[in-house]
């Protein structure tokens, strides 16, 4: 067998102004981080080829087409949050990414500009930019950030010292008002995204952006939709990295290989097939998002022998569950549905947010869990205050709860590991 060498990407990310040295380093580790966590486990179903090889092809041939694209004359918008629509922006011809955020970098320069004790999430992001390894948010020629928790809010400010940012306000509550001052926002975007792409926004490119974009969410509902089954037919790893992708790979076409994934998954379950053994410990995960290449709770999770049957967070059914209403005549009315849809989010920065812990609930009992682990990354004010109520009432609607506090260091796995395999055994 004759190996095809891979191929090399220096001179671009060289044009995109990234730190070579530092990004190589980078790769290597996430690269060997991937072997362990991922190709490591058995019975993978073989539609989980497609992640490897877009997880291989990370900063490579995905940067690739952005670069391609951008050439053309084409905008690319950097995202951090489920609430910015990536509907508008498609709209608009522009095309969305997630920004990397998901491992610890370059914190000694991070805690330079910001306090010790902020999230690993914004400190990750903070990083990367900091240290110049990512190559999407220097493939972005607008990074759209919201005002969601106070951390955000602040890191943007910085930067946008740094980069092209503009920031969207976000309500706190859900009354009518609320939803009023953020249909008008959604129209203050539409306005961002039509000016930098300079193409205007009509009822035919919404119409066609909505479909796109309701078709990749539901493609991963119907991947989330077999893990009801006992034995669960993909791992929580798989599925997690599923939606990690879906914020940055190229939409119709992950869209087909997620429904491809979503056939065999059927098939296996069909089947009786499954990555564990039938009666694994089934565990509901909720909390703060898990930004690529964040698996470290997953990981823990499913090699102590259970199985991560669902996510209940924004890389989880916070993303893909609700779809825009497809039934909108005019831009207008496609917008409304928009806000609607959006707002319909329930992220922790708002009050009350009683939706969550019905979600949390009604999920631990659609997905058969054994038990529900509540995670927040450490510094992360809104879900660790959050976290006593969603304890409490998933403990009253009869399902044990783990607590976890942590953050992206490798520090506390050992730690992590005894108390997860205490708690499966307790189950
Ligand atoms: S919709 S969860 S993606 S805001 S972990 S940075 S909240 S201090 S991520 Fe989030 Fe949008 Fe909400 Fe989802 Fe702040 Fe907390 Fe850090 Fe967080």
């Amino acid at each position: 067998m004759t190996e095809t060498a891979a191929p090399d990407y220096h001179q671009m990310w060289a044009e995109l102004g990234l730190d070579l040295p530092t990004h190589d380093a980078l790769l290597q580790a996430v690269g060997s981080m991937y072997g362990d966590a991922y190709l490591t486990q058995a019975n993978r179903p073989k539609g989980t080829d497609y992640l490897d090889f877009v997880l291989s092809e990370v900063h490579g041939l995905r940067i690739k087409e952005l670069a391609d694209f951008r050439k053309s004359g084409g905008k690319v918008f950097g995202t951090f949050c489920l609430y910015v629509p990536e509907e508008i922006i498609r709209a608009a011809g522009g095309w969305n990414v997630g920004l990397c955020a998901g491992a610890e970098f370059a914190y000694d320069q991070v805690e330079q500009i910001m306090p010790r004790n902020t999230c690993a999430l914004i400190k990750s992001a903070t990083g990367f930019k900091l240290a110049k390894v990512c190559p999407y948010f220097e493939s972005s020629d607008l990074v759209i950030g919201e005002t969601t928790c106070d951390g955000k809010k602040k890191a943007y400010e910085l930067l946008g010292k740094m980069h092209n940012v503009w920031v969207m306000e976000l309500p706190q509550m859900k009354r009518p008002e609320d939803l009023a001052m953020w249909k008008a926002e959604i129209r203050n975007l539409v306005k961002k995204a039509e000016e930098t792409t300079g193409t205007t926004i009509t009822a035919e490119s919404l119409r066609a952006a909505i479909t796109e974009v309701n078709d990749k969410r539901r493609a991963l509902r119907r991947i989330a939709a077999t893990c009801t089954a006992d034995p669960a037919p993909i791992s929580g790893k798989d599925r997690l990295l599923a939606t990690q992708v879906a914020f940055y790979d190229d939409v119709p076409r992950f869209t087909q290989m997620m429904n491809a994934l979503a056939d065999e998954l059927e098939q296996r379950v069909a089947n009786g097939q499954g990555v564990a053994p039938k009666g694994a410990k089934r565990i509901l995960v909720t909390g703060t998002p898990m930004a690529l290449p964040n698996w470290k709770l997953h990981d823990i999770i499913e090699k102590s022998g259970a199985v991560v049957v669902a996510e209940e967070m924004c890389t989880g059914s916070r993303y893909y569950t609700k779809l825009v209403a497809e039934d909108g005549e005019s831009v207008d009315a496609m917008l409304d549905d928009i806000a609607e849809k959006y707002l319909d989010i329930n992220c922790a920065c708002f009050t009350p947010n009683q939706g969550r812990i019905d979600d949390v609930i009604q999920m631990a009992k659609d997905y058969h869990a054994d038990g529900v682990i509540d995670i927040s990354l450490q510094f992360c004010g809104l879900y660790e205050m959050e976290s006593h109520n969603v304890e409490q009432a998933v403990r009253d609607a009869g399902f044990p709860v783990l607590k976890i506090t942590t953050d992206y260091s490798m520090e506390d796995v050992g730690q992590l590991s005894t108390r997860i395999e205490a708690f499966l055994e307790m189950l």
